[in-house]
C-alpha cells in the first residue's frame, strides 16, 4: 500500500519548509546567544500542556470528564471537571521547569511560588486560564487555554507584588483554541505566529508566520443579553452598528471569539455590565494575554478608553472590561464611549 504523502506534497509544493513549534523554539533561543534555554523549556511545557490537554478534551464524553466537580473557584464559578485536569496538567507540567518562578492561575487563589526568591535561576512569571469558556464543553464549543509570561522581578517582597506588572512589560503570550483543530497562537514581541496539531504525529505545524488583522470588519462580538446594563455610550455603539448592516457573531468562549476576529477582523466587546461592574473579564491573564496578540498582529485593545496593556494591576484576580480587534472597529467602539 502506498502512503498517503498528500498532507505533506501539499506543504512542499507550497514551498514551505516543515516547521513545528519546538523547531520554532528551538531557531528563536538560537538567534539570542545570550540565552539560557530556560524560555524555550517554558514553551515547551505550554507545548505539551497543551497536547494533553485537547486529548483529554477530544475524549472526554466518552471518559466522563464533562459537567462540574461541584466546587466553585475563587472567582465564585462552578469548577468543570476539565478545568481542574487542565489546570493540574499546567501546574505539574510549568512546575518542573527550571525557568519558573511563580505560577499563577483563574483557578488557584494564591498564586503559586514553585522557588524561593533566593534561587536566581527563576526568571520567569507564568499566568493562565486553563479553560477558558469550559461552560462550552458539553455542548462540543470552542474551549481554550490563554497564557501570559512575564519577568520574575526578584526584588517583590511576594509572589502577588511580583506580578503586579502592566500588560506592556509581558516577555510572550498566546493562547490554545480547543475547537475544529488545536490551534497554538503565540507571539513573543515580533509579531503573532499559528501552529496547528497534526494529531498523526503529534506536532503542532507553522501554518501562519506572521498574522495580520484586517483593519476593518462589520462584525461585533458581545453577549447582547447584558445589553441593557451596559453604559450608555456601549448601547450608542450597537445602535450604530445595526444601523450600519454589522453582523454579530458571540461564541460564549473567549479564545473562539478572539481567534475569528484576529483571522476575519471584527470587534470583541465585554462592557461593564450590572453583574459585573468592573468588567467580567480577567486582566492578567485574559485581557493581557489577548491584548498583547491582537496589538502584535496590528489591532488595538482597550480596557473603556484605556490602552489595555497600560493597565496598572492591583490584584491576581481583577477584572476588567474588553474592547479589542481591528483597529478602526475599536476606533468606531470608542467614538462612542464619548
Ligand atoms: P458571558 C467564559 O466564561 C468567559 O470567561 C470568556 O471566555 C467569555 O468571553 C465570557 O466569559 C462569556 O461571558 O457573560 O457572555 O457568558
Amino acid at each position: 500500500m502506498t502512503p498517503d504523502t498528500s498532507a505533506l506534497s501539499a506543504h512542499l509544493t507550497r514551498g514551505d519548509n516543515l516547521v513545528t513549534l519546538q523547531s520554532h523554539i528551538l531557531a528563536e533561543e538560537a538567534r539570542h546567544p545570550g540565552a539560557t534555554g530556560t524560555f524555550s523549556w517554558i514553551l515547551s511545557a505550554l507545548s505539551i500542556s497543551a497536547k494533553m490537554i485537547a486529548a483529554r478534551i477530544r475524549r472526554a464524553r466518552l471518559s466522563d470528564v464533562l459537567g462540574n466537580v461541584g466546587t466553585d473557584n475563587v472567582q465564585g464559578e462552578q469548577q468543570q471537571k476539565l478545568d481542574v485536569i487542565a489546570n493540574e496538567i499546567l501546574l505539574r507540567c510549568l512546575g518542573s521547569r527550571s525557568g519558573v518562578a511563580v505560577l499563577a492561575s483563574e483557578e488557584n487563589d494564591e498564586p503559586i511560588v514553585i522557588q524561593s526568591d533566593a534561587d536566581k535561576g527563576r526568571p520567569y512569571c507564568v499566568l493562565f486560564d486553563p479553560l477558558d469558556g469550559s461552560s462550552n464543553l458539553d455542548v462540543c464549543g470552542g474551549v481554550g487555554t490563554i497564557f501570559s509570561i512575564l519577568r520574575h522581578d526578584r526584588r517583590a517582597p511576594t509572589a502577588q507584588a511580583a506580578l503586579m506588572q502592566r500588560g506592556a512589560e509581558q516577555v510572550a503570550a498566546g493562547y490554545v483554541l480547543y475547537g475544529s483543530s488545536t490551534v497554538f497562537v503565540l507571539t513573543t514581541g515580533t509579531g503573532v505566529r499559528m501552529f496547528v496539531l497534526d494529531p498523526a504525529v503529534g506536532a503542532f505545524m507553522l501554518v501562519e508566520d506572521n498574522i495580520r488583522i484586517p483593519a476593518t470588519s462589520k462584525s461585533y462580538s458581545v453577549n447582547e443579553g447584558h445589553r441593557k446594563s451596559f453604559p450608555a455610550g456601549y448601547q450608542r455603539y450597537l445602535d450604530w452598528a445595526q444601523d450600519n448592516g454589522y453582523s454579530s457573531r458571540y461564541a460564549g468562549a473567549m479564545v473562539a471569539d478572539v481567534h475569528r476576529i484576529l483571522l476575519k477582523g471584527g470587534v470583541f466587546l465585554y462592557p461593564p455590565t450590572a453583574k459585573a461592574p468592573d468588567g467580567k473579564l480577567r486582566l492578567m491573564y485574559e485581557a493581557n494575554p489577548m491584548a498583547f496578540v491582537i496589538e502584535q498582529a496590528g489591532g488595538k485593545a482597550f480596557a473603556g478608553k484605556e490602552r489595555l496593556l497600560d493597565v496598572a494591576p492591583t490584584s491576581v484576580h481583577q477584572r476588567t472590561s474588553v474592547v479589542l480587534g481591528s483597529a478602526d472597529e475599536v476606533d468606531h467602539v470608542l467614538a462612542h464611549l464619548g
